[in-house]
């Protein structure tokens, strides 16, 4: 085939992946502004090499031209989450959105592959605008945890060192680490609750300590100087506090402060 075909089979795959990996980031970024717990830890994703597109055509026994119509891990997105519980709200999330239509779904979660990878998979199908019109996209989505990520990236690094034949005493102790992820993915699940106290409360702080520096920054250009550094300050030392009623406390302090200056400037 020739190259430049390859770039026009490629190119809306890669818009595929780029707007849909946007989309899932807004989403974590939207639940840290709410200072709510996201169920996305983390998201990447890829459109598959053309060397490996090759190697699926041969394993397969498929034609060039049926490539699109028969490798629907073209594009590929991969969603990493901290806790089992997270993968099941990821999946919902992703059946609910309108802009994605889930066309079929493998759970090696339930039911582990015989080498011990365990992930959640789904085929989506994705519409995208291109300079020809539009054009549907199949999008493979992998979801799974941080530990099982972990295992995944590992196993896959042998597998290409052994050529997809890796020795059974390692294939062994691939299968007992994978037994080790279940137990630690499960302990982790036990503590879920514990953790995730942690983390809002530590994105909570986060938030407001952003806010007040915001506020500080906005009454600069209103408040004199001795006003200023008092108030930077205050600051400071309630933050040494490590409080987060008091910082929130403050906080709303300062919108008090800001809104006495907006007022005056009305008046003036
Ligand atoms: P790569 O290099 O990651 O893209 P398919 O081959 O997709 O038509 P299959 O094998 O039934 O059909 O699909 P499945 O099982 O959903 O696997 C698709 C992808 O899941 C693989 O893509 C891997 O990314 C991952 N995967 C599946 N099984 C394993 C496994 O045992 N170990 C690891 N590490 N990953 C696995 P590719 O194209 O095989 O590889």
């Amino acid at each position: 085939m020739e190259i430049q075909l390859w770039r026009e089979i490629l190119t809306p795959y890669e818009q595929a992946v780029d707007e849909i990996l946007v989309k899932f980031r807004h989403l974590i970024q939207e639940h840290k502004a709410m200072g709510e717990y996201c169920p996305i830890e983390a998201v990447n994703g890829r459109v598959k090499k053309i060397s490996s597109i090759l190697e699926k055509v041969q394993k397969k026994g498929i034609s060039m031209d049926e490539i699109e119509t028969e490798i629907e891990d073209i594009a590929g997105i991969r969603i990493i989450c901290q806790f089992v519980e997270d993968i099941d709200r990821v999946v919902s999330l992703i059946r609910q959105r309108s802009d994605m239509q889930v066309d079929s779904e493998k759970d090696y979660i339930t039911h582990a592959k015989v080498s011990g990878y365990r992930s959640y998979h789904l085929i989506v199908h994705y519409t995208v605008e291109t300079m020809r019109g539009r054009k549907m996209i199949p999008v493979e989505i992998q979801i799974r945890t941080l530990a099982m990520d972990f295992w995944a990236t590992v196993e896959h690094s042998l597998q290409y060192k052994y050529k997809q034949n890796i020795p059974l005493p390692i294939k062994k102790r691939l299968l007992g680490a994978a037994e080790a992820i279940v137990a630690l993915d499960r302990e982790m699940t036990s503590i879920r609750s514990e953790i995730m106290d942690a983390q809002n409360s530590f994105q909570m702080k986060a938030n407001i300590v952003a806010e007040i520096l915001n506020s500080i920054q906005n009454l600069y250009h209103v408040a004199n100087k001795r006003e200023i550094v008092k108030i930077q300050d205050e600051f400071y030392r309630i933050y040494a506090e490590d409080n987060i009623e008091a910082l929130s406390k403050f906080s709303k302090e300062l919108d008090i402060i800001a809104e006495g200056y907006r007022a005056q400037g009305l008046r003036l």
